[in-house]
């Protein structure tokens, strides 16, 4: 495991070699996710190498805030983005491959066949298990509060000149992965904030990036409305049996509950009624480590936050299934 200075080190002669960057977030991209990504494809462009975004979530899943994101930075920043497809096509032995705010193989759109003899970097703030990708070159670390906030690390060390759009990406990530300010936050991630905002972030832009959607958010408050407390101060809600919803939905559920005085929130809900996928949303504010509850459940995550998806089953299931796992042993 890297520190953040050998990091640099690693980057600096990695990015030196002429060759293409293939910056990969994760599946079901997210503001910090696309944040980190274009930051680091300003870095590679920094060293004089092509670099390409590879996302391969369906348009009309990705959030519209993080697709407005995507549009500006094509024409503002003549950011490159590719499918997984045109990847598969052109991809290259030489290459080298930058997994940000992700280090496992199911949570990206390859398999790790598919990155067989790849040079491998990992930029992340999440945890590990077996499907992390084997590699000496990576950085990650679950203390920081966001991929965006490593990356703005790594623009300011790597003395990376970057423009306001590119700060308001990366003050996006932190916003999202710090709940609004409101977790997760160390006086370095301030630090960090203060220096995008002297680049000429703007949080009123920011925040306006996260402005809802009025049907999307009643679905959002329609599951809040089953929530029940259990003992432990844990809140769950389980979605309609009958309904489905996007990851992002039940994601924000769990956000949302944490505002009441509880240590963690669960929200369960299909996100395919055809397949019979349930997902689970997990968030904590620190008590509970969640990422190890949703490990438990075959996912993963961190302290503050964690997901997992579970097929053949209902809500109902889950939430059983849930219940028999949240144990006080996850209290730290
Ligand atoms: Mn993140």
């Amino acid at each position: 495991m890297l520190d953040i200075k050998n990091l640099k080190i690693t980057l600096d002669e990695e990015l030196s070699k002429d060759r293409n960057v293939i910056i990969i977030p994760h599946i079901g991209i997210d503001f910090d996710a696309i944040g980190s990504a274009i930051g680091l494809s300003v870095i590679a462009t920094k060293y004089k190498n092509e670099s390409f975004i590879l996302v391969n979530d369906p348009i009309h899943k990705i959030d519209p805030g993080v697709k407005m994101i995507m549009d500006e930075s094509i024409r503002e920043l003549g950011i490159n983005y590719i499918n997984k497809n045109i990847y598969l096509e052109n991809s290259k032995q030489d290459e080298l491959v930058i997994l940000t705010d992700v280090n496992k193989s199911n949570l990206i759109c390859l398999d790790k066949d598919e990155l067989k003899n790849r040079d491998i970097i990992i930029i992340d703030h999440h945890n590990e298990d077996s499907n992390t990708f084997n590699t000496e070159k990576k950085y990650i670390n679950q203390s920081i509060s966001s991929a965006s906030e490593i990356v703005s690390k790594l623009l300011c060390i790597l003395k990376v000149k970057y423009n306001k759009d590119v700060a308001n990406y990366l003050l996006a990530g932190i916003y999202l992965d710090t709940k609004h300010f409101s977790t997760n936050i160390s006086s370095d991630t301030m630090r960090i904030v203060s220096k995008l905002l002297e680049k000429g972030a703007d949080l009123s832009k920011v925040t306006d990036l996260f402005s809802e959607d009025i049907a999307s958010d009643q679905r959002v408050l329609e599951l809040i409305s089953h929530a029940t407390l259990s003992s432990y101060a844990v809140a769950t809600v389980v979605g309609d049996i009958k309904k489905e919803y996007s990851k992002e939905e039940i994601a924000k559920a769990a956000d949302y509950l944490l505002k009441y005085r509880i240590d963690a929130s669960f929200a369960i809900g299909n996100t395919s009624l055809d397949d019979g996928i349930v997902s689970i949303s997990a968030r904590s504010k620190g008590k509970i480590n969640v990422g190890q509850v949703m490990q438990q459940l075959g996912g993963g995550g961190n302290m503050y936050s964690g997901a997992t998806k579970i097929e053949n089953t209902t809500p109902v299931e889950a939430n059983k299934m849930l219940q028999k796992v949240i144990k006080p042993s996850f209290y730290t």
